[in-house]
């Protein structure tokens, strides 16, 4: 079966289109405060200091050995950044900061049941169990740099020191949201070529112990399937000494990670100096096949982005009391908890559960008794909290001076919500648009100089310069409302540096749109494509519509609309599927699927729920469809294909635009009167 669209299904087809908002300030006291209050950062890195002005950004750092070349662009695109210089993440994060603050907080961990004690880990205490672990590492697992690692590990401390000590030995991670299924898990693990994988047997959500080390069975299960042997799981305890899985341990294959550990207690282990362009960890995305994309990160031009954009963006000072209530198994949290925090030496604070957990106080309770000061979430989680606790901040005293928001666009009725009622009228509003490739932000506004506009992300980061094309490549003026394609116009040092294992697609499908000349070695003529749909306002501000590709962004999760199809096929019954987005109150966008049966079967719920179940065995149940519609027949081209575009429009009670092309147009009205009489 090939599923493909003619015209690529759009989001921003059905984005709500917002009506452009004034502005708001932020107050004097926060102005007086902020890590840019000068107007002339804007002018260095303005487009003729590039790419020199990014020195500016590494220079935050600690280098082993300086680069000679700032930017290489001589195999375009796979640019490289601080070529010739050496440094070592984990020294940066961590080690520096120990003459001056050693037993300063780095890390805060709240568990989610509320009668457990919150943890406190010095940066003294993170070096010592940093050093443990690279020492494990190194020893017992036989790991040198370059190697792969995955963890599967969910919001509890050992997974930023076990990134740290990856770090530490120039060891690449590749961590994969707890939430994620065994089966995807094992994919990654596949993919990565990683023969270790770090786990832990449980952890808390919404009032429940999870039990997670069942996934790693699968995981390894289905790695080996894909030709990946895992010799080595390291299973963490939860509650150390006490296992708090149903599922056996495998002689020979599992550990307990913290009894191995034991046998590396003060081990200290010298930090690797690492070429700049080293790969620091992998990240992966959805993308338009099933295969997922493992995206590399460099260390040095990584490590100097995440901290310049946390410093000026976030306005972290060491002082404060940071954090950011997303799951380090998205990029947001390897970039603005782990990565980009520590190498300020400010605190950041590490929640296991779920915001809504066990009520709507829960966040504004932690931010009260730890002081929080700078609060960093996502749209879904600010809508949940509205909807479910709209007046809860008002009764807790704790004081944001800034919060940010990311991963979706936010509605100016909840941004104001936010603003109003979350940061009490007192705190800057950042909200930051960029993705999993980009390594950090790419839209948004310096909080003292520019500007907050509700449902604009702002206009380009420093350094960054965006435009909207056509799909010919013409330049969509700002100011004229028309939106096309948002593109970067200019390499920048959080980029990453290609898709594991991939570099053809990596070229295909970033770099090729746009390109205006393959043999050219000059970064003009490569802008990166960024996937999403834009407009551009006269102030330069850009409003982000949502994903041009077959991406479908829940709650700030990418999922691959050829991943929920493939899940579905896995049900006996099914003939075809397809997913599509829809509008959704407090996810932003859910998942609805539309499937086909085989000859001779009849629609059941036992069908629709087998579908569901299939997704959150290959996927997870982030991906959990809100309805599963089970229908005639597909939408199809002549060629065959199915029409996602079509369906969305009438899940959406949108236009579905021309049908005319349709083989069999006939089924648009069936598949209508099926939806309206149960929606
Ligand atoms: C960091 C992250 C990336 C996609 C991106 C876009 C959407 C992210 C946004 C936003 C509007 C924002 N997105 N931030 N849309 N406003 N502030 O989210 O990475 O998981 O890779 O998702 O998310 O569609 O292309 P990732």
């Amino acid at each position: 079966m090939t599923i493909e669209d003619e015209v690529p299904l759009s989001e921003s087809q059905i984005a709500v289109h917002w009506r452009e908002e004034g502005y708001f300030s932020p107050s004097p006291k926060f102005i007086g405060q902020a890590n840019a209050t000068d107007p002339a950062i804007v002018e260095r890195f303005a487009e003729d200091r590039f790419p020199g002005c990014f020195a500016e950004y590494a220079e935050l750092l600690t280098w082993d050995s300086y680069w000679h070349t700032i930017l290489d662009t001589s195999n375009p695109p796979f640019w490289q950044w601080f070529v010739g210089g050496r440094l070592n993440a984990c020294y940066n994060c961590v080690d520096r900061h120990l003459a001056a603050d050693r037993n300063k907080a780095a890390f805060i961990w709240v568990p989610e049941p509320e009668d457990e004690a919150t943890v406190v880990i010095t940066y003294q205490e993170l070096h010592r169990r940093v050093n443990e672990f690279a020492a494990l590492l190194r020893e017992d697992c036989g790991l040198e740099p370059g190697d792969r690692v995955t963890f599967h590990l969910p919001m509890v401390p050992e997974l930023p020191v076990a990134m740290l000590a990856c770090a530490r030995l120039g060891v690449i991670h590749s961590e994969v949201f707890g939430g994620f299924s065994g089966a995807a898990c094992g994919g990654r693990i596949a993919d990565s070529g990683s023969r270790v994988l770090v786990t832990m047997d449980a952890y808390h959500r919404n009032g429940q112990l999870v039990d997670h080390k069942a996934k790693a069975d699968e995981a390894v299960a289905e790695a080996a399937r894909q030709g990946q042997e895992v010799d080595r799981v390291l299973v963490f305890r939860r509650y150390p000494g006490r296992y708090s899985s149903a599922t056996p341990m495998v002689d020979g294959r599992d550990a307990f990670a913290d009894d191995v550990l034991a046998r590396y207690r003060g081990r200290v282990v010298e930090p690797v100096p690492m070429p700049a362009d080293a790969p620091l960890f992998l990240m992966y995305t959805s993308g338009t096949t099933g295969r997922p994309k493992g995206c590399q990160h460099s260390t040095g031009g990584y490590l100097a982005y995440v901290a310049g954009t946390s410093k000026y963006y976030q306005d972290i000072h060491p002082e404060d009391t940071y954090w950011c209530c997303a799951d380090i198994g998205w990029i947001t949290g390897h970039s603005y908890i782990v990565y980009g925090p520590l190498s300020l030496g400010t605190t950041s604070v590490l929640y296991e559960g779920a915001p809504t957990y066990p009520d709507p106080g829960r966040c504004w309770r932690i931010a009260e008794r730890l002081g929080v000061n700078i609060f960093h979430t996502a749209p879904t989680t600010i809508r949940m909290l509205r909807k479910l606790g709209p007046d809860e901040p008002a009764r807790y005293d704790y004081h944001f001076k800034h919060m940010t928001t990311v991963g979706e666009p936010i509605e100016p009725e909840v941004w104001r919500w936010y603003h109003r009622v979350v940061g009490k009228g007192e705190a800057a509003v950042v909200d930051t648009w960029w993705q999993t490739e980009t390594g950090g932000f790419l839209g948004s506004t310096l909080p003292a100089l520019q500007p907050m506009k509700p449902g604009s992300c702002g206009p380009g980061a420093l350094g960054i310069f965006p435009v909207i094309y056509d799909e010919e490549g013409n330049t969509v003026e700002a100011g004229t409302g028309r939106a096309g394609n948002i593109c970067i116009r200019n390499p920048w040092p959080g980029v990453f540096q290609g898709i594991w294992g991939q570099p053809e697609r990596f070229v295909d499908t970033y770099y090729r749109k746009y390109c205006r000349n393959p043999q050219s070695k000059d970064w003009h003529d490569w802008p990166y494509f960024a996937g999403d749909g834009a407009v551009q306002a006269d102030d330069g501000y850009f409003r982000i519509l949502g994903r041009v590709d077959d991406v479908i962004n829940v709650a700030g999760h990418r999922l691959g609309t050829k991943e929920l199809e493939s899940a579905c096929l896995t049900v006996d019954e099914v003939a075809e599927a397809a997913a599509v987005p829809v509008v959704d109150e407090e996810r932003g966008r859910a998942v609805e699927m539309y499937v086909s049966l085989k000859p001779g079967r009849q629609a059941s719920t036992e069908i629709e729920n087998k579908v569901s179940v299939a997704i959150d065995r290959e996927i997870g149940k982030i991906a959990r469809p809100k309805h599963v519609w089970i229908v005639s027949d597909m939408p199809k081209t002549r060629s065959g294909k199915i029409m996602r575009r079509v369906i969305a429009g009438i899940s959406n009670f949108a236009d579905v635009g021309d049908v005319s092309t349709l083989a069999n147009p006939e089924v648009v009205d069936d598949i209508r009167h099926r939806i309206q009489r149960a929606k």
